[in-house]
Order: structure tokens, then sequence, then C-alpha cells
């Protein structure tokens, strides 16, 4: 069976596409998906794609990727990132690679975003670029299964 790398997205995020445009563009998160999928597909990925509103759910997945030993995890908190020692100790608490996605660029908005928790125990952050950071944070992790790093 093909390695899994899931795609954790938190709250609001359902409604991507519907409000917001001019900072948050107009893809869905169905649209998201899709182009995970896609990536997923070219690095040889199965994609397990999820969003809650409520950071509990959020925690428990990352422990799920962690007890499964999942490739990796893309995750984008969304305003749990600014704000959540629980997903950062959950993040500390596995073995598996976790890249940090944002679609806007959030070192250009409100001081509140420039912080992190989740960046702390994070491989990487990906953010500004839109929905297409979430392909390149998987091509970024068929890099590490690679090279092993
Ligand atoms: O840029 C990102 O991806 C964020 O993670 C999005 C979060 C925000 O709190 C972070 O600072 C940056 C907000 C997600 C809310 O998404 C909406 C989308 C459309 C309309 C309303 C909210």
């Amino acid at each position: 069976m093909a390695p899994t790398v899931y795609v954790i997205n938190g709250p609001n995020l359902n409604l991507l596409g519907t409000r917001e445009p001019a900072t948050y563009g107009r893809a869905t998160l169905a649209d998201v998906e899709t182009l995970c999928r896609e990536a997923g597909d070219r690095h040889g990925f199965e994609i397990v794609f999820r969003q809650s509103n409520h950071e509990g759910d959020l925690v428990s997945w990352i422990q799920e990727a962690g007890a499964e030993g999942a490739a990796g995890i893309v995750l984008n908190a969304a305003a749990y990132t600014h704000t959540s020692v629980a997903l950062l100790d959950a993040v500390a608490a596995i073995a598996v690679p976790v890249i940090e996605v944002h679609i806007s660029n959030v070192h250009a908005r409100e001081p509140f975003r420039h912080v992190s928790y989740v960046a702390r125990a994070a491989k990487g952050v990906i953010c500004g670029l839109g929905p297409q950071g979430y392909a390149l944070a998987i091509a970024g992790l068929a890099g590490l299964a690679v090279k092993g790093s």
C-alpha cells in the first residue's frame, strides 16, 4: 500500500472560496483536496484529507497519523496555529514530519498571525503561495522520504 500523507485543515477553512477572496482566493476546500490528491498521485502517496472546526479533532488526527506511521502531515491549523499549545504538543509528540501551510502570507498580516506555536515543532513552513502551498508541501514530504532526513 502507498505511504499516507494526512492533510489536516483547521477552523473555518470549510468556508474557503465563499468569502474573503482578496485574502484567500476563490478556490474551495474541495478544490484544495483535488490539488492534494493530484500531488499525492504524482509522488506516490495516499492522501487522507480532513477538516474540523474543533481543536481536539485536530489533535486526535495528528496522533492518528503518528500511530499509523504516516509519511507526513500537511497541517493548516488556521487560527489555532497562533494559539494552541495542544497542537504544538501533538506535533512534538510524533515522529512524523509536519509541514505547516498557510494560504495567505501570515507575516504580511496582523501581528498576532506572526506567531505560530505549531512551527516550533514543524519540519517546515510554507505560507503566502495560495492553495499550491499544499502541493508544494506534499512534494517536500516526498523529498524528505527519499532522503530519509
Ligand atoms: O492563510 C491561512 O491559511 C490561515 O491559516 C487561514 C486562517 C487564519 O486564521 C490564519 O491566520 C491563516 C483562517 C481560515 C479561515 O478561512 C476562511 C476562508 C474564507 C472565508 C472566511 C474564512
